[in-house]
């Protein structure tokens, strides 16, 4: 089951995905220890944020929406958390969020003294100005971000990119070109729910992230389609919920997958049972290793 993304070596390929549990050390340790092979933190910026006032989630049959706002205690406040979870032996990896390079590149520096193995940049937030997808629906604001963080630090550099963009190739391609270690596919698909009742959006903010079951044939078009003009691993994301679910991100060319909304919509014990039914999956395909698997749907 081990699992390698560039240099980085990691026990299994299910790795939490940011905004999941990912604030407290408590709760990463203890998906770590429910079978993740490593978790992403909440995205991390400069200042404390609130967020956005509920209703901030609204959960259906086959997925999820949410427009936190990017709630989280500021960086400063952070490195306890993470000197936490790397105490427990936990493979983690740092998200952030800025609004321009400097400031990408501050926190990324923060991240790797705190002690993380690897950090994902949040090019790609659907619903909070001057954030995240604002940065990562353009090729050059992405190669100036990245290229001024691989800079700053020694830690891999992973990219997270956005699904509501025309063409997600050239944008994690110049994510490659300006020294990303790894691209990161997908964050949350730009939505919004009505309620015909109340006559009025649902979510506070009006707009935000559709997630879950639901995306999970657009993450893996876009990990196929990035595959195919990167290098780089490619980690999927995107309604993996059973081992099938991830052996097809796999065989679409991702190195390995991370898991959101089933983690909040089933808890932790997620990991273990997705990584028995991956390990099931393989031998009933006589697949002995993932790296076997990876990309096979491109040859
Ligand atoms: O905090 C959020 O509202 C949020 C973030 Br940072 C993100 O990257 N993706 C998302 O769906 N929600």
């Amino acid at each position: 089951m081990t699992s390698r993304v560039g240099k980085i070596t990691i026990r299994n390929p299910l790795l939490l995905a940011s905004g999941i549990l990912g604030e407290s050390s408590g709760s990463m340790i203890r998906v770590y220890s429910s079978g993740a092979g490593g978790v992403v933190t909440k995205s991390i910026g400069m200042e404390p944020r609130d967020g956005y006032r509920n209703p901030t989630v609204y959960e259906f049959e086959s997925g999820m929406l949410n427009a936190m706002g990017l709630p989280n205690p500021g960086i400063e406040h952070f490195s306890d958390v993470i000197s936490r979870t790397k105490a427990a032996g936990v493979f983690t990896v740092g998200s952030i969020f800025g609004g321009d390079e400097n400031e990408f590149s501050h926190l990324a520096g923060k991240m790797e003294a705190y002690g993380v193995d690897a950090v994902e940049l949040n090019l790609s937030c659907p619903h909070v100005e001057g954030f995240g997808s604002e940065l990562g629906s353009s090729p050059e604001r992405v190669r100036s971000v990245v290229g001024a963080v691989r800079q700053a630090v020694r830690i891999p550099v992973w990219a997270k990119m956005t699904p509501n963009v025309a063409d997600m190739g050239s944008i994690a391609a110049a994510a490659e070109e300006a020294g990303a270690d790894a691209i990161v596919a997908i964050n949350t698909v730009r939505a919004m729910a009505i309620s015909a009742r109340l006559r009025r959006p649902v979510l506070s903010n009006t707009y935000g992230g559709l997630s879950g079951e639901a995306v999970k044939y657009v993450g893996l078009r876009a990990v196929y389609e990035i595959g195919k003009k990167c290098s780089i691993p490619v980690i999927g994301v995107g309604g993996v919920r059973s081992g099938e679910d991830v052996a097809e991100y796999l065989v679409a060319g991702a190195s390995a997958v991370q898991i959101g909304t089933a983690v909040a919509e089933r808890g932790p014990g997620v990991f273990g049972q997705v990584a028995d039914e991956l390990s099931d999956f393989m031998e009933r395909e006589g697949f002995s290793s993932l790296k076997e698997m990876i990309g096979i749907a491109r040859r």
